[in-house]
This record gives structure tokens, sequence and C-alpha cells, in this order.
């Protein structure tokens, strides 16, 4: 097949002064901050569904983007066109990673789940042999366990040890492809793992059965040599009411239960914790500090919507103390995908192009705006001296655990009255965090 998106130039970094619409801005792949490049900080992946399938199509009508790539939709032809278009596409791009679910790559045969197996052999080996010679490689895989009828009713939390059997197989697949494609990470979303009533529920039955598949995935993942990461993506509903990964600190502690958070970590997703009424930096720092921040679906969501619009990344604030985080973190083990859609009416290929080219530049700016926030330093400077009671004292003593509750209490006691804590200084740091920004 020839060039598909055939106006559209490689984009190049211009710097912020372009006004070339096929430019970044921001991000430049080789530069090198805070010691390491940006293409090294920021690992950028491409979603399959979104951006080689999602045509538009919502409940109140039909796609109004044309994804065909001139070849009939739901063919293995077609699963093809989508493997060119999607490398062409990542070229021009410089995006080195892409994220599926097993039925974004091919047609998903209903009657017989063998067929569906040969179709992702077929199809994987022609990734490879278009990526052959590239640095395009596969940043995760997982298992689609929410849009075949059979999971209505869950599918590690099914009531049927039938479709049980059916989660088992997509993932033993799916675990292999991962393998076979070089993928860094394994991500279980639960979708359909959840309930609509308790009436018709019985929670710790479910949870324990979701938690006994993950350690077969785990065990079977390992014992073909799967090296990387697997990830749970917390979201707390849609489609279900309510979904047992509501958000991080809920699934770490599921994780951590089950003896599983040595081989998980979280995979975050800004319009996620929106949902679960967090902000995305606060699910990054729960994941943070817990050692479990592993990888991001870049995304957002719209304040005004309680639903998962998965629009294209654009908040510069947001964006910066997302990547303060992963600073922090000293990077992550999976990337930043995409997991966004252009919105219905962005409906033409450069509109792809614009989307992808926004959510690059908006890291990348966040990502230089973090690493000045932390050169700064007076907001860490300002976080260390809040707790500086404990330096000394008493406070030295409660660190280090030497002391008891009688003796802290005699020291109350003695003291009538404590001193002021001190001023938070919000507004002081929010001023800085501006100047930062849109200051210099
Ligand atoms: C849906 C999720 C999904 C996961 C992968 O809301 O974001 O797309 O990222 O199954
Ligand atoms: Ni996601
Ligand atoms: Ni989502």
């Amino acid at each position: 097949m020839g060039e598909i998106f055939k106006n559209i130039p490689e984009i190049k970094f211009e710097g912020k002064e372009s006004k070339n619409p096929f430019s970044f801005r921001y991000y430049d792949a080789d530069r090198v901050i805070m010691g390491k490049k940006m293409s090294e900080h920021l690992p950028f992946a491409m979603a399959w569904w979104h951006n080689l399938s999602a045509t538009g199509a919502d409940m109140f009508g039909a796609g109004t983007t044309d994804k065909s790539f001139g070849v009939k939709p739901g063919t293995m032809e077609h699963a093809k066109a989508k493997v060119d278009a999607g490398i062409e596409f990542m070229k021009k791009l410089g995006i080195k990673y892409y994220c599926f679910h097993d039925v974004d790559l091919i047609p998903e045969c209903s009657e017989d789940i063998n067929v569906t197996n040969e179709r992702l052999d077929e199809i994987t080996d022609y990734i490879l042999e278009k990526t052959k010679g590239t640095d395009i490689k596969c940043l995760w895989a997982t298992a689609n366990m929410f849009s075949n009828p059979r999971f209505m009713n869950g599918a590690g939390s099914t009531n049927s040890a039938e479709v049980y059997c059916f989660a088992a197989a997509q993932i033993k697949k799916v675990l292999e492809l991962t393998v076979k494609l070089g993928g860094r990470g394994y991500v279980f979303w639960g979708g359909r793992e959840g309930y609509e009533t308790l009436l018709n529920t019985d929670v710790k039955f479910e949870q324990e059965n979701i938690a006994n598949l993950m350690k077969m995935a785990v065990e079977y993942g390992r014992s073909i040599g799967f090296k990387g990461t697997f990830f749970i993506e917390p979201k707390p509903k849609e489609p279900m009411k309510h979904q047992y990964d509501f958000d991080a600190a809920t699934s770490i502690a599921f994780l951590k239960e089950h003896g599983l958070d040595k081989d998980f970590k979280m995979n975050i997703e800004a319009n996620h914790a929106t949902l679960a009424g967090h902000t995305f930096q606060h699910e990054l720092r729960i994941s943070r500090v817990n050692g479990m921040l592993g990888s991001v679906d870049a995304n957002t969501g719209d304040p005004m919507l309680g639903w998962d619009t998965d629009e294209f990344p654009h908040n510069a604030y947001d964006t910066t103390l997302a990547m303060y985080e992963i600073l922090k973190n000293g990077g992550l083990d999976g990337g930043l995908n995409f997991d966004s859609k252009s919105r219905r009416p962005s409906n033409t290929y450069e509109d792809m192009f614009y989307s992808f080219i926004l959510g690059m530049d908006v890291f990348a700016l966040g990502l230089i705006k973090a690493a000045e926030l932390i050169e700064d330093g007076r907001i860490e400077k300002f976080v260390e001296e809040k707790y500086a009671s404990y330096n000394e004292g008493i406070g030295k003593k409660i660190l280090e655990r030497s002391t008891t509750l009688s003796e802290l209490s005699d020291y109350a006691l003695k003291l009538k009255k404590p001193s002021s804590p001190g001023s938070g200084r919000q507004e002081y740091l929010q001023s800085i965090l501006n100047d930062i920004l849109f200051g210099r």
C-alpha cells in the first residue's frame, strides 16, 4: 500500500515561534532535560483503538471520520491497512510505541475463538514484518474483556465459569503477543469488573476470582519470558455503575491484599482520575508514594461532563503537575499512551495529526515547566520546611519511633498550648507556579 496520509509531512521541531501547524513548538526529541532526552522522558504511544479504529460514532449518530484507509472494514485486508496507516502515522510523528486490545487489531470471529487467535497470529506477523528495521514497538497490550456480550456479568468477576475460561484464554493469547511484539507491559482495565446492583452480587467472591485470574496471568507471563510490568488501570465507573478498581488507593490495597504488588503497578488515566473525584496529579502522587506509578493514559476529561470523554490533553497546568510527579518517580516502566480521541467534528486526517501534535507538545511543555519548578526549588523548599518541627527534640523522637503515647501526652500537658503550626502559604505557592508557567 502506498502513502496514506499524503498531504501530511513528517512533523519536526520548529520552536515556539513557529506558526506551521505541522510542527512541534516544544517537543524536541533530542533536547536534554535533567540529564535525559525528551524522547526518553516522554515515551509516547498511539492507542490503536482510538486512532486507527474510532470513527466518531456515538450513541446519537454514526461515525464522521473515514478510517477505512481505502479498504472494506471488517476484513483482514482492512486490519493490514490499519497497520500500514498506524506505522506511517507513528513514523511521521516520531512516536515509538503503540498500545492495543486484541480485538483492535483484527475483526473478532464471534463463533470461534480459535479463528480469532489465528487472525491475531497473522496480523502480529505482519506488524513485525512492517516494523522491522524501525524502533517502533508495543508499549502494552490488553485483552478486551468488556465488549463481547459474554462479558455482560464480568470477566474475572463473572458468575459463569465458562466465561471465566474465555477471559483466561484471551489473557493467555495477549500475553504471548506482548512477548512476541516486545511489549513493556500488560494492562488490566476492569470495565465490566464491578456491579450494577449489590442485590445480585457477591462482592467477595468476585474480587477473589479477579485476583486469582491476575495471579495465573503473572505465573503464565513469567513462564513465557514476559519481563515487563503488569498494570491495573483504575476507573471508578462507566460502563458499570461501580467498578472495583475505583482509584489508585483502592487498587493498590487490592494488589497488596492479594500479594500482587510486586508484579503490578498503576496505569493512571487522567480522565479516570477526575471521574473518581480526584485530580490527575492526586492519582499520580498516590501511586508514586506507594512505589506503584508505572504508566499513564494521557488524555483529559471535561470538567463540565461526568463521563469518559477521552479528550486529547491540552491543559499545560495539568501536564506540568503530571510531569512533576513523573520526574519525581524517576520516569515510568510504561509510557504516555494517548488514550484520547479527536472530537467527533474533528474528522479529517489532518485532525488526527493536530490532535497528537497538541498532546505531544503539551506534555513536552509540561516536562520543561516541571523541570523548571524543580530547579527553582522554592515550592519544594517550602514543603521541606513545613515539617521542620520533626527535625529535632520531640519531633525527632516521633520520626524515630522512639516515643510512646504517654510521653507525647506528658509533653502536651506540660506545654499547655502548642505554638501555631504556621501558614500553609497556598496562595503564595500558587503564584510561584503561575510565574513559572506564564511569567517567563
Ligand atoms: C477505558 C479505558 C480503556 C483502557 C484499556 O475507559 O481507558 O481504554 O485504557 O482497556
Ligand atoms: Ni485508558
Ligand atoms: Ni478511559
